[in-house]
């Protein structure tokens, strides 16, 4: 059954912007997917005390009849053979991180894969990009809506729209 999946996008190696770009096409030639909405860029300060040079983040929105774990797999293939990103010190600097954010209204635990993604309510630089383009979308275990997780955050991580 096709579901609404919403994934986080972000870089700090490189051409940030172009890679971004190039990840929104390649999200769009996985099979029995579309992309239907794309952010707005933002230049995010790196969060988790690694230093590190600024992020370009985004969020896209995909129509898919990928199973979640099967999307998983997908997004970790571009990650290694497109963006050739190599293990990396945890919060440390990537060529290019593809996060499932959410999938439909799925709450979901194993071992690689945590739906809706454990970090999105306290993030500026996901829930920014996000409430761009699903400010109404309502949070599977807060209860709360994107643009009320946005408002309500405290966090004072700087992102600025590109
Ligand atoms: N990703 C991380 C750790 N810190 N900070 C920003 N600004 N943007 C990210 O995408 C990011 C981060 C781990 O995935
Ligand atoms: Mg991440
Ligand atoms: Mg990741």
């Amino acid at each position: 059954m096709e579901q609404c999946a919403y994934i986080g996008l972000g870089s700090n190696i490189g051409d940030r912007e172009l890679k971004l770009l190039m990840a929104i096409a390649e999200l769009g030639k996985l099979p029995q997917t579309k992309v239907t909405a794309v952010s707005p860029f933002y230049e995010t300060e790196p969060v988790g005390g690694v230093p590190q040079d600024n992020f370009y983040n985004a969020v896209v929105r995909l129509n898919t009849e990928l199973a979640p774990l099967e999307l998983l797999d997908r997004l970790k293939r571009l990650e290694t053979e497109v963006f050739h990103r190599v293990p990396s010190q945890r919060w440390g600097a990537r060529s290019m991180d593809l996060d499932i954010l959410l999938y439909g209204e799925l709450v979901f635990n194993c071992e690689q894969l945590t739906i809706p993604h454990p970090g999105l309510a306290e993030r500026r630089f996901v829930l920014q990009p996000l409430s761009d383009i699903a400010p109404d979308l309502v949070h599977p275990i807060l209860g709360k809506r994107i643009i009320e997780l946005l408002t309500e955050l405290a966090s004072p991580e700087q992102v600025v729209r590109i």
